[in-house]
């Protein structure tokens, strides 16, 4: 492997884009892009800064000048790409949903450690340095006893029923859509930032509209635009979120409450230069930046200084820096991996098995997994 690693990026929607200026500011290359054809692939090369358009996906795999394969297409093809790179023994970016079924994800997370590649998820929202300023009061024990974890995650980009994409099609997106994208992002954030786990689920599903139309055509719509969930975790907490795609004027709001006996930790995506901390005597706005922050990873992450806020590429950069150095053999702490697309994938499933059933849903744990404790598996036995 050469000093600077060099990236496959196959995807050249919003998401390639990302990537790719988040390779380029770790320092490393794009040596070719691949797309749906070699006609969108060259299209998308210069807009990617990428050397070479290649012809197919699995060409892109099986260049010598990739070290790094990321896999920003539709969600139903990325266990089908991941397997191969792996198989190709590189190392791998899935974009999340890592897989539209727990057993894939499962597969390709034993598949990655016994190849013993670097295999990441992009759980972007960790690299928020208010969030890592957070994780480490909480570990410190500011919070006093987390007991009432709640939020949201709002879009508004899917409102209008002639707003259309791939993800709307279950056969492309899997069989969640707003929990699917957008809801596992919010888990993992609660579930890295507090420690805990989420234990049980009840979830409710529901469609602003029934139909969409797509170039003049209604069909149908099996995904859901949002859900409301209840949830319980291993140290006691108790919590809800609620997810949408269909909120007017809500463009990426990720927002979360950590509530404890002695503080509650808050954080706006949209207002990414604070973090909010509550006390019943005195609340502060902590500004986010190197000097302003007090903690390692609040630290690590802040690179300007307060009131130049960083936002969602920044915190992509830093994430791929991150699996970068990882892939160079280095440990960098808190990198989201398969194993914790396999956890979204657990949580996708649960939830999708809570709406249908209208009850309480267990989520096994990423680490005691077996295929019998899966409610997808539980459904088709019955
Ligand atoms: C679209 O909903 C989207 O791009 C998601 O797919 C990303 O994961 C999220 O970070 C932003 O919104």
């Amino acid at each position: 492997m050469t000093a600077t690693l060099r990236a496959g990026i196959i995807g050249t929607g919003f998401m390639g884009a990302v990537h790719s200026h988040a390779v380029r500011a770790a320092g490393s290359t794009v040596s070719a892009v691949a797309g749906s054809s070699q006609a969108s692939a060259e299209a998308a090369r210069a807009g990617l800064g990428a050397q070479a358009a290649a012809a197919t996906p699995e060409a892109l795999i099986a260049r010598d000048d990739v070290d790094v394969v990321h896999i920003c297409t539709p969600n139903a093809t990325h266990a089908d790409l991941a397997r191969k790179a792996i198989a190709a023994g590189k190392a791998v970016i899935c974009e999340k949903p890592l897989a539209t079924s727990v057993d894939d994800a499962a597969e390709l997370t034993d598949l990655a450690r016994q190849a013993g590649v670097t295999a990441a998820v992009p759980f972007v929202y960790r690299f928020y340095p208010a969030v890592r300023e957070a994780r480490d009061r909480i570990r410190a024990g500011e919070a006093g006893r987390l007991w009432l974890l709640h939020g949201s995650y709002l879009q508004d980009w899917l409102a209008g029923a002639e707003a259309s994409n791939w993800r709307v099609d279950s056969k492309l997106g899997g069989a969640s859509r707003a929990f699917g994208d957008i809801g596992v992002h919010w888990c993992d954030l609660m579930e890295f930032t507090t420690g805990h786990k989420i234990t049980r689920i009840m979830a409710s599903t529901s469609r602003a509209y029934g139909q969409r139309e797509t170039g003049g055509t209604l069909s149908s719509v099996a995904t859901e635009d949002g859900a409301t969930i209840l949830f319980e975790t291993d140290n006691g907490a108790a919590g809800s979120l609620v997810v949408s795609q269909v909120s007017p004027g809500r463009k990426n709001r990720l927002w979360f409450s950590f509530d404890g006996t002695e503080a509650s930790f808050s954080f706006n995506q949209e207002r990414p230069g604070t973090l909010h901390i509550g006390r019943t005597d005195a609340s502060t706005d902590v500004p986010v930046g190197p000097q302003t922050l007090s903690t390692p990873g609040g630290r690590r992450y802040a690179m300007l200084p307060p009131g130049h806020p960083q936002g969602y590429q920044d915190s992509f950069n830093a994430f791929v820096a991150d699996t970068y150095a990882a892939v160079r053999g280095q440990e960098p702490e808190g990198l989201p991996t398969f194993r914790d697309g396999l956890r979204a994938a657990l949580l996708t499933d649960a939830v999708v098995a809570s709406a249908a059933q209208q009850s309480w849903v267990t989520v096994p744990t990423t680490g005691n997994r077996s295929l019998t404790s899966s409610p997808a598996v539980e459904r088709q036995k019955q």
